[in-house]
């Protein structure tokens, strides 16, 4: 069973929990979660795939549980979505209905309403485990996001390996504020909890002060959300009295694991992953943290590091190689890309990670960057250039456009774009990819330059504009 807390018989021998889930206001327990997500599956089962508004509340909660009860693909999609965004996710998806919340133009499809107080005790075979639970969109290096098939499986192998790395029980209040349409915030942060029997509370913003008024034992955050809490002195030891800090999504940098230690007691746990893979590296509870060091594989993992010729790479701690990975949780694929997806594995089933990392004799992974400077994480989002600057180029008064990820003290990389045109204004040129994109795709700054360096082949040479 994939969401084991939810049990029915459990649930109906008074084995229940008040505050299994408390997002902002709201708090249900596992009957209520249980009873309102059996009536979403109801409305939702003749369907095959469905599109969930993604917003940090209850109703994003229920619709994703009824779909995993009915065995329906569940599609989330940014809130913030702009309109090229939404209407690719939609169009690729395939979905046929909004379930839950819709945005203001719902591109003609059908919404099934979620109701937080509507109750269903209707009993459905648990789905295959090969089953299809989520289209997770997520950027390359060009062109728009590509839909990510996360399985059932994948789901449950994950979050097992991760409990036993973590020492996660039912026994734990799993915190965080985190978008409910990326794996770490919704697949390990949301689904972690009702599969484990720890009580969630989302704090709908990760802010310092709603961590340090949760009151939890594990805390999940990307580096910028760690970042603003060790800025932040009371709100970090209000966090002391918890057992496991974890951060994950992009590097976590050393002064802030140092800040964070010095401020709670606790040693951030580092772990890493993507939405391909799952998270295949993490330091355990049980185990040494290492600041700047992401850890062991976890169960059912392996990782080597090969050169550019495919040669092999020393596990020496200092060598630097490709990441490469393997593991029974990985996805299915990418929707509709077969190409994409079998360039992405090597010809013994190692997915290629993008990233370059090291390896020392113990089997510790420090991951030193991303092979590809058009692959960015800025606030632990994954953005790539080649979609903004495709945006930039929409634009009547740019005539060449190239964005990079400049280091920025609280996001990781700030998005800076650089274009060649006339006439041009930074707010507009902003505000016309705000028009297309989601928020954090919108570069923070805008630079006009004469042109872009561009070597023999023209290929622009991204590194000298950082
Ligand atoms: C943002 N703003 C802008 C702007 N960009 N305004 C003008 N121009 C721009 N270019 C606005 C925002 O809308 C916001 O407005 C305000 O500026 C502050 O934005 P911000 O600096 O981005 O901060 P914030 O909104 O607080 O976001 C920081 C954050 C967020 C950490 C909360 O980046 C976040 O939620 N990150 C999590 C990403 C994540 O979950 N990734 C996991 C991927 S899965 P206003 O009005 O709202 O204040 C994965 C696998 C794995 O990676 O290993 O886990
Ligand atoms: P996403 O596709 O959004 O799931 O992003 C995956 C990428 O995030 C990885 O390829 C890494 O570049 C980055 N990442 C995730 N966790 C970490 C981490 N702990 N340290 C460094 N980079 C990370």
């Amino acid at each position: 069973m994939l969401l084991r807390s939810l049990n029915r018989q459990a649930v109906a021998r008074g084995d229940d929990i008040p505050d299994a889930v408390r997002i902002g206001d709201t708090t249900l327990s596992r009957g209520d979660v249980l009873a309102a997500a059996t009536s979403v599956a109801e409305r939702v089962s003749h369907a095959d795939r469905v599109a969930i508004l993604a917003t940090p509340s209850v109703t994003t909660v229920l619709a994703v549980v009824g779909c995993l009860i009915a065995g329906v693909t569940a599609v989330p999609v940014p809130p913030d979505s702009g309109p090229a965004e939404l209407e690719h996710i939609l169009r690729d998806s395939g979905s046929q209905a909004w379930l839950g919340e819709a945005p203001a133009d719902s591109a003609g499809l059908p919404v099934v309403p979620v109701r937080v107080h509507a109750r269903s005790w209707h009993s459905y075979p648990e789905p295959p485990d090969s089953a299809t639970a989520f289209v997770l969109y997520t950027s390359g290096t060009t062109g728009p996001p590509k839909g990510v098939l996360i399985s059932r499986k994948a789901i449950a192998t994950n979050l097992d390996a991760l409990a036993e790395a973590w020492q996660w029980t039912s026994d734990d209040t799993l915190v965080h504020g985190l978008p409910l349409f990326h794996l770490h915030g919704l697949v390990l942060g949301v689904l972690g909890p009702l599969r484990i029997g720890s009580r969630l509370v989302h704090t709908v913003k990760p802010s310092p002060a709603a961590y340090a008024a949760a009151r939890g034992t594990m805390y999940f955050g990307v580096p910028t959300v760690w970042s603003r809490i060790a800025d932040d002195p009371d709100s970090a030891c209000a966090l002391s009295g918890a057992r496991l800090l974890v951060s994950g999504s992009a590097p976590l940098p050393v002064p802030v694991f140092e800040k964070i230690r010095e401020l709670t007691g606790l040693a951030p746990i580092e772990r890493y992953g993507m939405s391909e893979t799952m998270l295949t590296l993490s330091t355990r509870a049980d185990g040494e943290r290492r600041p700047g060091w992401v850890g062991v594989p976890v169960r059912g993992v392996e990782t080597r590091l090969r050169d550019e010729h495919g040669g092999d790479v020393p596990h020496d701690g200092e060598s630097i190689g490709g990441l490469q990975v393997r593991g029974s949780m990985f996805f299915d694929g990418y929707l509709g890309r077969p190409e994409a997806t079998a360039a992405s594995f090597t010809e013994d089933g190692y997915f290629e990670t993008g990233d370059v990392a090291v390896i020392d004799p113990d089997g510790f992974h420090r991951i030193v960057g991303r092979a590809s400077t058009d692959l960015i994480k800025s606030g632990g989002f994954r953005i790539g250039a080649g979609e903004v600057e495709a945006s930039l180029l929409g634009h009547p008064s740019v005539r060449e456009a190239a964005v990079v990820g400049v280091p920025d003290p609280d996001l990781g990389q700030r998005l800076v774009g650089f274009v060649v045109g006339e006439n041009i204004s930074e707010p507009d040129l902003i505000e016309h990819v705000a028009a297309e994109l989601s928020v954090h795709k919108r570069p923070r700054e805008i630079r006009v330059v004469e042109s872009l360096p561009r070597n023999a082949l023209g290929k622009v040479q991204k590194k000298l504009l950082l």
